[in-house]
């Protein structure tokens, strides 16, 4: 039996500690028989070029093959999609079915689901403080800042610190309170999230919790979007959930759970990290491109010529195209695909789709020419907000809280699982630029 006290009605952390207990004795042994093998080597340009393609963090959740892209648990996007239990008359599987198989790597039944989606509802009251916490910012703070302060305002909720405090803390059990944590995140985040929003750009007029609902259903209903913004809601939060460890939000969030602080510090951090233009808020900058280019367009037709010289522009302006390029990635992401195939099916006539799609004939030849990125292939980013907007989600600042929003379901999970692993405070080591030199002038580090 588990040892916090909850009114939990799944089944879903019973089968999480069985699947724990049974995962650890694969850590240990790595660590204390084969601690010593040589899995990488550092170069001077991965330590002054962000650590990139460094391999030092360990994630069952997702793995991102540069050419293949995102396996979440090992199941490719349209895997996912085809073998998850659907929302009831939906093209989509609901987010608790997802959240349940990111956490444990199996497919749940229907009833599993069910389980969830109780336990779920039962999570998912924010406290009235958040609110009012929202709504002392200025009005014109950006959403994400919102979103974060409302994240980090619920720590005095953290049942993990409550237990870290408590006199009785054992390592062995400290997953089950991040878990308390993280499960409680996750489904109230999105609730925070439709406040911003009908706050901030619905005149402060505000739509109750349908408790009949599921979280993608319920968070179009609490939008005040109609079908299909339901399975819109679904698929955009899955696609966002994770995409291994090493991206800004999922390091971030791993780094600050790191210091045995809890989940809302930690996801409050990752979503400060997501905020950045390089980062999540490539999607608001993706639509304030576009914008900008009609503007300039004045009334004329786009077509390849005039996006072309768009994009040079950008480009010998010296700013990056935002929704294109990625680390890893070197291909085009199958989280942009996954969206274009949506957007194919319902609103293969919206004149922006036409738009975002001419832009993706033409942008990778360019940035090929250009020769700087490594990746001229579009990201989940360049393709997300032409979705939000053909449904009436016209405000691009808001975009990236979405993405907080998806994003919460990966690194909670994550966070779970290094606490039951007993994953170390990260701590890596700084060298000197007088250091590298030395090294360089001699081959190597030879000491
Ligand atoms: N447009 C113009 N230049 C680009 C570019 C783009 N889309 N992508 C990369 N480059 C440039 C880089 O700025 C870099 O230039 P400098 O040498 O002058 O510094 C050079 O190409 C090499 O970069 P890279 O190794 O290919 O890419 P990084 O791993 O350093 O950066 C990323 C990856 C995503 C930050 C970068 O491709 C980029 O800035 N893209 C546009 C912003 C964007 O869409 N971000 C969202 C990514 C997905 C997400 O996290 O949400």
């Amino acid at each position: 039996m588990s040892t916090v006290k909850e009114t939990v009605t799944s089944s879903l952390k019973e089968t999480l500690k069985q699947k724990i207990e049974a995962w650890r004795p694969r850590t240990t042994r790595l660590l204390k028989e084969f601690g010593k093998v040589v899995i990488d080597q550092v170069t001077i340009e991965q330590a002054i070029g962000g650590a990139r393609d460094v391999r030092c963090l360990v994630t069952d959740i997702s793995y991102l093959d540069p050419y293949e892209g995102i396996r979440f648990r090992g199941k490719t996007i349209p895997e996912v999609f085809a073998e998850l239990p659907k929302a009831r008359g939906s093209e989509y599987p609901t987010v608790e079915a997802f959240w349940y198989f990111l956490l444990t790597g199996d497919i749940p039944t229907q009833a599993q689901v069910e389980e969830v989606m109780a336990e779920w509802k039962q999570r998912q009251n924010v406290p009235s403080y958040v609110f009012d916490v929202i709504r002392a910012l200025p009005k014109d703070s950006h959403p994400m800042v919102m979103l974060s302060a409302g994240v980090l305002s619920m720590q005095r909720e953290s049942k993990f610190t409550a237990y870290y405090h408590s006199g009785r803390y054992n390592k062995l059990q400290a997953w089950e309170y991040m878990y308390e944590d993280a499960f409680d995140l996750v489904a109230r985040i999105p609730i925070i999230a439709a406040f911003i929003y009908r706050y901030k750009y619905k005149n402060d007029q505000h739509i109750p919790i349908d408790p009949n609902l599921d979280m993608g259903a319920n968070f179009a209903h609490m939008m005040g979007i109609p079908k299909p913004y339901d399975d819109v809601s679904r698929m955009y939060f899955i696609l966002h959930s994770d995409h291994e460890s090493g991206n800004v939000s999922a390091h971030t969030t791993h780094l600050v759970a790191s210091a045995l602080s809890d989940a809302y510090y930690a996801y409050s951090a990752g979503l400060n990290g997501l905020a950045g233009p390089l980062h999540g808020l490539a999607n608001q900058e993706v639509l304030s491109w576009i914008m900008e280019f009609q503007k300039k367009l004045g009334g004329a037709e786009p077509n390849k010529e005039n996006v072309s010289k768009a994009l040079w522009d950008t480009l010998n302006a010296g700013q990056v195209i935002p929704g294109y390029g990625h680390a890893v990635l070197r291909k085009t992401d199958p989280r942009y695909t996954a969206q274009r195939e949506f957007c194919l099916k319902h609103m293969p006539d919206d004149p922006l789709f036409k738009l975002v799609s001419l832009i993706y004939e033409v942008a990778p030849g360019i940035l090929m020419e250009h020769g700087k990125a490594k990746n001229p292939w579009p990201n989940v980013d360049a393709q997300s907000g032409v979705i939000q907007w053909h449904y009436g989600v016209r405000e691009w600042d808001f975009y990236t809280v979405l993405f907080g929003v998806g994003r919460a379901l990966g690194t909670m999970a994550n966070i779970t699982w290094d606490r039951a692993l007993g994953y170390p405070i990260e701590r890596p080591k700084s060298v000197t630029t007088e250091m590298l030199e030395q090294w360089a002038a001699e081959g190597g580090r030879k000491s």
